[in-house]
């Protein structure tokens, strides 16, 4: 019997419904088990085998050099407090610790944060600075030993979004900018030392909650560069393991503990920070790190005139990389929020050299051999098969080395676009690369020798470690260097612990 109109009508009305009804139905099985793959994905997530050191220092170890930056409300001073200059009243100075060397209360202090308001900080300068000196991580002071936190934490008023007229969150802001520019960003904390909150009845657990805040609210943090740990070894682990926690990615560095401290009993210490202003002496084992300044004082200090020049910053950085090691140079910014005209110059001197030779560091390991030449140092890339001699010091009649079998298959200066072969001549266990008169590279010159089959090494080939930093005011004592002024006997912080030791 045909229906009429009005019936058609309800019954298309109720097919709609039924349709509509399914879709939704269907549409939340969908999301459910979409919820329920991706619950399944994470699960699986959290099976995931941990990350193993080697997977998480990769690009770190490649990297070989980075930026370090101590800036906090000590930037006001500049090494200054009531007229008298402190950045060279003890050893390794610096200006960072004034409020201990003048003896500063605490009341006072605090003051010195309404006036640190840097209005001419951008992150995008600083980054950019340190990318084009080749710097391939950041890490910065989060909170130094004065306890100003230079972040937006919610566990201390004692920050410069609560206690300084800038507001602004610097560690986000640097964080930001260097995911945006490719850089690596890593924070320096002080656990152990905290003048303004240790005495504080929580202060373990405001340790903890500001660890945490900066390992979930900032992105990535490819380090936490932990200074000067104490012996509580079970509260320094209990640190290191909400770290893993956190971000497993994140590379904790030795100084989360003592430095007397067995390196085989710091448990999450992924790589050994030497001594302050150190240069490595000796092939690093493992991963090591050398935090050098440009100047004295790690902190901006407006009367510190122990400058190292251009050439001095790249020798340290090759010296440090044929030893196996890191180079973190470090700058003190103003409190403005500008760095000075003397770190600015050295960054793009440092980066005009990088730009040439970077092949010669990025990704290399410590030279294959156990020892190093008048002339200078050598890296390797075994998997490019070639040896990186970085002449230091050119000598036209040309440059030997011994140590090395068989003949290259290609030799040439790394600064040469034609990569035009030089003559390698071969005299008994010695190779002598026959050389222009006139160095390419007033800082280093880089030769790189290829071998086909790989390079090898004559195991019984033995010398000495010929190369010794150049010694300046800056440079740590064990290094061959200065650090006191004359005559002090006062320490600050830790003793001036050898390079060779590291912390
Ligand atoms: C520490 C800080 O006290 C200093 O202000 C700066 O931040 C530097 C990078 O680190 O200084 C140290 C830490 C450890 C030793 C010496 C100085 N040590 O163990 O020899």
């Amino acid at each position: 019997m045909a229906k009429s109109s009005s019936a058609i009508s309800a019954h298309r009305a109720q097919f709609q419904q039924t349709i509509f009804t399914q879709f939704c139905l269907i549409s939340l099985l969908c999301l459910a088990s979409f919820k329920l793959l991706a619950n399944g994905d994470e699960s699986d997530a959290s099976a995931a085998p941990a990350l193993s050191q080697s997977e998480r220092m990769q690009w770190w170890s490649d990297a070989r050099f980075g930026m370090f930056i101590h800036w906090g409300t000590y930037s006001v001073l500049g090494g200054v407090y009531k007229g008298k200059d402190y950045s060279k009243e003890f050893s390794g100075a610096s200006a960072e610790w004034i409020k201990n060397r003048a003896k500063i209360s605490d009341d006072e202090y605090v003051k010195l944060a309404r006036q640190f308001n840097p209005t001419n900080f951008n992150a995008a300068e600083w980054v950019s600075l340190a990318k084009a000196a080749g710097m391939k991580y950041i890490v910065i002071t989060a909170k130094h030993h004065e306890g100003f936190a230079m972040f937006d934490t919610k566990v201390s008023d004692y920050s410069i979004m609560k206690a300084s007229p800038f507001k602004r969150d610097i560690i986000k802001e640097l964080a930001d900018e260097c995911r945006k520019q490719g850089l690596h960003f890593g924070v320096y904390y002080s656990q152990k030392i905290d003048w303004h909150n240790e005495k504080h009845p929580g202060y373990y657990d405001l340790l903890k909650g500001q660890i945490s805040e900066l390992l979930t609210n900032y992105g990535d943090i490819a380090v936490m560069w932990f200074d000067m740990g104490d012996g509580n070894t079970a509260f320094n682990n209990e640190l290191g393991a909400l770290v893993r926690k956190l971000q497993p990615k994140t590379i904790i560095g030795s100084r989360l503990y003592a430095g007397k401290m067995p390196d085989s009993e710091k448990k999450y210490a992924d790589f050994k920070s030497l001594g302050d202003r150190s240069v490595a002496t000796r092939p690093v084992a493992g991963y090591g790190e050398c935090p050098m300044t440009t100047r004295l004082n790690w902190a901006y200090a407006q009367h510190d005139e122990h400058w190292k020049s251009v050439k001095l910053l790249i020798e340290y950085l090759v010296v440090d990389a044929a030893r196996g090691a890191n180079m973190l140079l470090n700058f003190g910014p103003k409190p403005d929020g500008t760095f000075t005209e003397q770190d600015t110059e050295r960054l793009k001197g440092i980066g005009k050299w990088m730009a040439v030779n970077g092949e010669s560091i990025y990704g290399t390991k410590a030279s294959p051999l156990n020892y190093d030449f008048p002339w200078g140092l050598i890296t390797q890339n075994t998997g490019l098969k070639r040896l990186y001699l970085h002449v230091l010091k050119w000598n036209p009649k040309g440059i030997e080395l011994t140590g090395i079998l068989g003949q290259p298959s290609h030799a040439y200066l790394l600064a040469d676009p034609a990569r035009k072969d030089l003559v390698v001549e071969r005299n008994g266990d010695a190779l002598t690369v026959k050389v222009p008169a006139a160095a390419p590279d007033e800082n280093d010159s880089v030769i790189v020798m290829e071998f086909a089959d790989g390079i090898k090494v004559d195991a019984d080939a033995k010398s000495g470690f010929h190369w010794k930093p150049t010694p300046v005011m800056g440079l740590s004592e064990k290094s061959g260097g200065k650090t006191t002024a004359d005559g002090d006997t006062k320490k600050a912080g830790g003793s001036e612990k050898s390079a060779d030791e590291g912390q």
